[in-house]
């Protein structure tokens, strides 16, 4: 894309924001790669790495080697690292400082854009978060950080402090249901927006995947910035293929200008 290009859509996306409502944002793991944690599908990605048949809900109550990787892999940092919000997540929190947002639905199970200052209660985890453990058979939560404060090397299994079962991490697995009530509440907010931007999915998880295209349907305005393309890039009102940090902070700028009547 030509910066004359990319100039005139950031524009156009700024003349949106302006303009709307009830703004979503719906994001995934390409916000947060800038940030220095890997997505699942680009090149050097968790896929290149692991078999995303290991995060099946099924394989990991069945197979103890399979939990024993998944939790070698946990331990070793790459989800969890003590990563900070980037411009994308800074530019986001800062749209909801200007009131210009109505929720964040997010993929992501990172807590980047609460790192970020956005309200906790206006972002909606479809997928859970790193934040907590929960015990499988007694149902026990508990922070993850306290399960790796106690002792774990990557090469140990954690079990429940409190009656040794199963422990798992509470975000979603492949195989499993979304957080209903989550999934409930963002999708409704999602087909009430007049602007859901898409920031960083390939979106091809559903049903998370379904929320652009509710807002579509509902007659939303729809905005995708992603580096590359996604099967919902056709039904786009504008499509930015480029670096959520760019991309993001210098709409932010935009906004701003067309808010204090610069433009
Ligand atoms: P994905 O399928 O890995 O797609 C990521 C998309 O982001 C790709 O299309 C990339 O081209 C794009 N991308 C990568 N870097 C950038 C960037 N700097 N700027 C703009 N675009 C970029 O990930 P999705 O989120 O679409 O898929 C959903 C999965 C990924 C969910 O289940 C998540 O839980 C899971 N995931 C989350 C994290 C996280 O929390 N940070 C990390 C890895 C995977």
């Amino acid at each position: 894309m030509s910066e004359q290009d990319m100039k005139e859509r950031i524009g156009r996306v700024a003349n949106m924001i302006a303009a709307a409502k009830q703004i979503v944002v719906f994001t995934g793991a390409g916000v947060s790669t800038e940030s220095g944690i890997p997505d699942f599908r680009s090149p050097g990605g968790l896929w290149t790495r692991f078999d995303p048949e290991d995060f099946t809900i099924d394989k990991f109550l069945a197979n103890p080697e399979t939990r024993h990787k998944q939790w070698r892999f946990l331990l070793s940092g790459d989800l969890i690292k003590d990563a900070d919000p980037n411009a994308a997540h800074r530019a986001i929190a800062e749209l909801e400082a200007l009131g210009r947002l109505d929720c964040i639905i997010t993929q992501n199970i990172d807590y980047l854009h609460q790192k970020a200052g956005n309200n906790p209660d206006r972002i909606y985890e479809l997928h859970g978060n790193m934040k907590w453990i929960r015990c499988l058979d007694c149902g026990n939560r508990s922070p993850l950080e306290e399960i790796l404060r106690e002792n774990r090397t990557s090469e140990e299994m954690p079990a429940c402090g409190r009656c040794g079962g199963i422990l798992k991490p509470d975000v979603i697995f492949f195989g499993e249901a979304l957080p209903e009530k989550t999934l409930q509440e963002a999708t409704r907010r999602a087909n009430h927006c007049d602007l859901l931007i898409v920031v960083g999915s390939s979106l091809v998880v559903y049903p998370a995947a379904y929320m652009p295209l509710y807002a579509k349907q509902s007659g939303a305005k729809l905005v995708i910035v992603n580096l590359t393309p996604t099967p919902s890039d056709r039904i786009a009102d504008v499509v930015i293929h480029a670096s959520a940090g760019e991309v993001m902070g210098r709409i932010l700028a935009e906004v701003k200008q067309r808010l204090s009547g610069c433009v």
